[in-house]
């Protein structure tokens, strides 16, 4: 028999467009409206968040890179801890080619672990049970394609491992504040004392380079929001016109929240299968938040889930933070 690798791999999953279509009209039915940014990520969307992380402006990708690539041992070391076997779970993985850099290491170091790559995207956990046993021969992998506590109750369910969970790419600034902080507090319930979290969190800095990061000059950001529109036409037999809609960012450099908006630059009634959708001139649908944090905000927020922080890693120009939390 041919083996080249002795991984192992499965996926579910558990979005349906049924779940879509009711946030969609509830979005667009509410006022003001808005649409969720975790549906930003169909086929389409992960092509033009790849472009994103390439482009010039969009640095939150290069800076956890960076640390990643500068500080892998360190970053390793603190997350082997005592060498027990554990799940190496991380929630919204995407094309995971920053914890690529931590996995080589483990696998190197012959570490004791499984992989778990959690995410929304089917097509990114197809892809990750694809192509990492090719990349990272012997890496025992376990896609779960779904939402975050769900797959994460899931990861429970199969192992009852030591657990360190990674949350990368500064994805919690996708929620509020109040939610993020809510959010942990859910995560700690999901843990056991001794896991750990490994958070990167993007950090307040000059707001024009946050804005230039959401309102890049080749557009690519605002092709991603339209994208939404798009996926909509395309999974809910919408109408949308996106040479009709206009994107517009904004970052705020009290509160440290970077939003963006898609506004409508008509009057205009949009169908979504059977049902209409009006917009008038100027009508923004609020797409979008990327939260930047102050380090004291981070570990206020870790004790305040009732974790402890236990290292924190910085890039050279200190604008964003992967943080060690134990539980
Ligand atoms: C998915 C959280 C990494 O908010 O920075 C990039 C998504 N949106 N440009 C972010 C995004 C617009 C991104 N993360």
């Amino acid at each position: 028999m041919a083996s080249t690798t002795t991984a192992t791999q499965a996926s579910v999953n558990t979005i349906t467009d049924e779940q879509f279509y009711k946030d969609v009209m509830a979005g667009l039915t509410a006022n003001p409206k808005r649409l969720d940014s975790k549906y930003f990520y169909d086929a389409q969307g992960d092509k033009l968040f790849q472009e994103l992380m390439g482009c010039e402006e969009y640095y939150p990708t290069n800076c956890e890179m960076e640390i990643f690539t500068s500080q892998t041992a360190e970053i390793c070391k603190a997350i082997i801890a005592d060498g027990d076997a554990f799940d190496l779970i991380e929630l919204g993985a995407g094309d995971a080619t920053k914890s690529t850099q931590l996995l080589k290491y483990l696998i190197d170091n012959k570490a004791d672990f499984s992989y778990l790559p959690i995410d929304i995207s089917e097509n990114v956990i197809s892809y990750l049970n694809i192509t990492l046993p090719v990349t990272l021969p012997g890496i025992k992998i376990t896609g779960l394609n779904g939402e975050y506590f769900d797959m994460l109750k899931k990861a429970a369910a199969i192992s009852n491992k030591r657990k360190v969970v990674m949350f990368l790419g500064s994805n919690i600034g996708n929620m509020p504040i109040p939610v993020a902080q809510g959010f942990c507090r859910e995560l700690r319930k999901n843990l056991s004392e001794g896991d750990m979290m490994l958070i990167g969190i993007d950090l307040k800095k000059n707001p024009k380079t946050v804005l230039a990061a959401y309102n890049d000059k080749g557009g690519i950001t605002k092709r991603f929001n339209l994208n939404l529109l798009e996926r909509i036409n395309r999974e809910l037999g919408g109408d949308f016109n996106t040479s009709h809609f206009d994107h517009y960012a904004t970052y705020d450099p009290e509160t440290g929240a970077c939003k963006s908006y898609l506004i409508s630059l008509t009057d205009q009634k949009v169908k979504i299968g059977d049902e209409t959708v009006s917009f008038v001139k100027d009508e923004y649908i609020y797409m979008e938040i990327s939260q930047k944090y102050a380090i004291k905000q981070i570990n206020d927020m870790a004790e305040g889930a009732g974790f402890k922080p236990l290292n924190q890693f910085f890039d050279n120009k200190k604008w964003f933070v992967d943080n060690i939390w134990m539980a």
